[in-house]
């Protein structure tokens, strides 16, 4: 690093992936070059795995799940694993933040938060695999006793998005692993390399060969093939509404799988006349310019009271236009480049679009020159009503749209007001306020005077249309369980036949 700007350089060369099949990197497939979205400079070389790859690394995963090296171990010994991989995650954490920022353009500060949270979520996943249990029945008569049992689903198969590569994928992973169940995983195909390095921290952490594999490359082809397997049993998916779509059809269509989505978010940020103000507007700037609002939790809706409004949209604006945007390997910035060239010109797009449609822009509303990749400032706009598009689709960049309500009834009205349902967060010092609100928003995660707060105990996952099912935390473990009733009987049998 140069002490002088503080500033990570960029590797001389790009660095060549294989992918991991069964405890090894394989090498000979065509390569994808991925460049720097803070820089346009080519940084990795990834494979471009076929179908017949998806086939070998899904029998990989089938045999080490049948042969029990894996889910046979007592919940002590794979805890064992785990926490080994956390301590290596440790080890390896400046290694594993600098490859992420070179591919996803966030902030090198922020990259390594998330790999520490990373680290406590195979914490977390280790105490969860030791405490992972069934339930017992003692109340159904002297002549039969109920046992229900948790098994391994079995074979996983694991597709994560470009936003938060390592971090979304380690919200699943260690639970994935806790249940005793063997994963497949397909990151995308801009952000593949911290996913390819966990395949040499598990090995070195002591996980049995073919428990973990990756196969990397495009959605459409790696990704549509793995949503069609037959031998898949469960497919955990964070993406697009579309493409969650997608993976339910395919499962109808191919073997049921079970599935889990987390999908968009459109979500809001409540704030009544009565919160600390000062702390609110932070938080609000926060929550919407943070990983540059390509956050499926991010909140994008301002919905607040009218008699502050005018004061408030003013306090954010002016903690918007104070965060430093810039170069993701310098230790100073706050928000880095838009990770991918298509989502840069969604967003832009949205930009017109809610000038079009009569929305005012009080700070931001445009790209920022920096000499090379992909930069927006964060950007408020006001008068929004609730047809506009920038109020009713998620945007996925760092744009706010500011709504106004008069009484509570019509602050969750608005707040609900959308086929979303991820997160939401409310401002109030009266906790009847706060707690009204927050029991009455649907959604998934709610953060009461906080934003984006807590860790991997706490489950995560979304209402309505933003998915099905929850990660992290023993609830994570369980939803890679399935439930087996085990009825045993005692005494004589009562015959049927005399
Ligand atoms: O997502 P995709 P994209 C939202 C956000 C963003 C929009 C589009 O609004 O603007 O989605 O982003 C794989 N079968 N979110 O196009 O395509 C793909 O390779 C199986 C919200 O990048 O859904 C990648 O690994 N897999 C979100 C993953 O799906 C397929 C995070 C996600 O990519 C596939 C990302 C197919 N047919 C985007 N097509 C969140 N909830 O955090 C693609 N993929």
């Amino acid at each position: 690093m140069d002490q002088t700007t503080r500033r990570l350089s960029l590797p001389e060369s790009p660095r060549e992936f294989g992918f991991w099949l069964d405890g090894s990197y394989r090498g000979g497939r065509a390569l994808f070059e991925r460049a720097s979205p803070g820089h346009g400079v080519p940084v990795t070389l990834i494979p471009k795995c076929t179908p017949e790859d998806v086939n070998a690394a899904v029998a990989a995963a089938r045999r080490a799940f049948e042969d029990r090296s894996w889910a046979g171990l007592s919940g002590s010994d794979r805890a064992g694993v785990l926490q080994r991989t956390a301590d290596l995650l440790r080890q390896r954490a400046g290694e594993l933040a600098y490859w992420e920022t070179l591919e996803n353009g966030k902030p090198i500060a922020q990259a390594r938060g998330e790999i520490n949270h990373a680290i406590s979520c195979f914490e977390v996943g280790a105490g969860a695999a030791r405490l992972l249990h069934g339930d017992s029945f003692n109340s159904l008569g002297d002549g039969l006793f109920g046992m229900v049992l948790r098994e391994p689903v079995g074979v996983v198969g694991l597709i994560t998005p470009w936003n938060f590569p390592f971090l979304i994928l380690c919200e699943r992973v260690p639970f994935i692993l806790a249940s005793g169940c063997t994963v497949v995983v397909k990151p995308s195909e801009m952000t593949s390399a911290t996913t390819l390095i966990l395949g040499e921290i598990l090995a070195e952490a002591g996980l049995p060969k073919g428990i973990y594999n990756v196969v990397t490359g495009s959605g459409r082809t790696v990704g549509q093939a793995m949503t069609e397997h037959p031998d898949i049993d469960m497919l955990s998916f964070t993406g697009s509404t579309a493409v969650g779509r997608a993976c339910v059809h395919a499962s109808a269509d191919s073997n049921l799988k079970k599935l889990g989505l987390e999908l968009g978010g459109k979500n809001p940020i409540v704030v009544f006349a009565d919160a600390d103000l000062d702390d609110a507007a932070d938080a609000t700037a926060f929550g919407i310019s943070f990983n540059t609002g390509q956050c499926c939790v991010s909140s994008s809706r301002l919905i607040v009271e009218r008699g502050i409004a005018d004061r408030f949209e003013e306090m954010v604006a002016e903690k918007m236009k104070k965060i430093r945007v810039g170069d993701p390997l310098d230790e100073t910035t706050q928000v880095g480049a838009i990770t991918t060239d298509a989502q840069n010109e969604t967003i832009l797009g949205y930009l017109e679009k809610g000038t079009a449609e009569g929305a005012k822009v009080l700070t931001g509303g445009t790209a920022l020159d920096m000499g090379g990749g992909s930069y927006i400032a964060p950007t408020l706009f006001t008068g929004v009503t609730p047809d506009m598009s920038i109020a009713r689709e998620e945007i996925f960049g760092p744009v706010l749209s500011s709504f106004r309500f008069d009484t509570v009834d019509e602050a969750v009205k608005l707040a609900n007001d959308t086929a979303y349902g991820l997160a939401g967060s409310v401002w109030s010092r009266n906790i009847d306020t706060a707690l009204t609100v927050a029991r009455r928003v649907r959604a998934g995660r709610l953060w009461v005077n906080c934003m984006l707060a807590g860790g991997p105990e706490m489950p995560l996952g979304g209402f309505k249309q933003s998915g099905w099912g929850r990660e992290a935390g023993t609830y994570g473990v369980e939803e890679y369980t399935q439930v087996k009733s085990v009825h045993v009987a005692f005494g004589k049998r009562n015959h049927w036949v005399e």
